[in-house]
């Protein structure tokens, strides 16, 4: 209902996330992209629909380029070190997160997590006071926890998107499993919360990852909040150019990959 905003061309969006340095860890990262503002740089040479980032890096990289680019700011995250039932706590309040700049909020819901009442409570939480002031709600809806047998099945990401639109969520971020007739199925449940789909681990072959994100397109999502096929790629910026044409102006993988290809 808020997420206009971060919607472009075609009502649909290109956002880029970078809360990998807590996901995940440095791991991720080469000299290029462990640097925010090479990030930042190409988010808005690209003019992305918004850059997804925690508290600290709004706090410090905000003021330079959040007059220039949306800004999502993830309200909760966990390092990958622990291990146990999933819970990802809140450590930055909406409120916060508007004097930050954000205009738009974020966060990861493991479901079917032991911690899941717990989650959910702080969700509602976050949605109640984000709408209150007109700011998009993302959530991430990840599967995850003993009691998940499969991640990916059609039924659990259906199950993802519909939890997202119960729980008062503008946009779901959910995985692509690559069962292109049973995401129609998924996209379905979310109803009027749209679904962006996550890149994941980067693909060796630029076109094969921007291949699949045409099929959730063409199977109803709204877009793509993807890292690591973006910055991990040996062309960062020209892979946004491919997504850009892909996503905004229905170009084909086949000839939208050519801007990667041109380094
Ligand atoms: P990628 O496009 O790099 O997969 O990023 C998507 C994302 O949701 C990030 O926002 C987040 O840091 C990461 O994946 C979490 O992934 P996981 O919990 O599966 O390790």
């Amino acid at each position: 209902m808020y997420q206009e905003k971060l919607m472009g061309k075609k009502g649909r969006t290109l956002i880029l996330a970078y809360d990998h340095g807590l996901e995940h860890g440095p791991i991720d990262f080469n000299l290029n992209s462990a640097d925010p503002d090479f990030i930042f740089d190409i988010a808005v040479k690209s003019k992305v629909s918004g850059v997804v980032v925690l508290s600290g890096l709004a706090e410090q990289y905000g003021r330079k380029y959040g007059f220039f680019l949306p800004l999502i700011v993830k309200l909760n995250g966990k390092s990958s070190i622990g291990e146990g039932e999933p819970y990802s706590a809140q450590f930055c309040s909406v409120e916060r997160a508007a004097k930050l700049g954000a205009s738009a909020v974020g966060y990861t819901i493991y479901l079917g997590s032991e911690e899941e009442a717990k989650i959910f409570k702080e969700f509602g939480q976050i949605v109640e006071e984000a709408h209150s002031r007109q700011l998009p709600v993302i959530a991430w809806v990840y599967p995850r926890g003993k009691a998940v047998k499969d991640d990916l099945s059609t039924e659990i990401l259906a199950y993802a998107g519909r939890t997202a639109l119960e729980l008062g969520a503008d946009i779901v971020k959910l995985k692509y499993n690559g069962d292109f007739e049973g995401f129609k199925w998924v996209v379905k449940n979310a109803g009027l919360c749209d679904v962006v789909v996550a890149g994941g681990e980067k693909e060796e072959d630029p076109l094969s990852f921007l291949r699949s994100v045409k099929e959730v397109l063409d199977a109803g999502a709204k877009g793509v909040a993807v890292g690591r096929n973006v910055w991990q790629s040996e062309n960062p910026l020209g892979m946004l150019d491919a997504l850009t044409k892909l996503i905004f102006h229905d170009v084909p993988p086949e000839k939208a990959v050519m801007y990667v290809n041109k380094i």
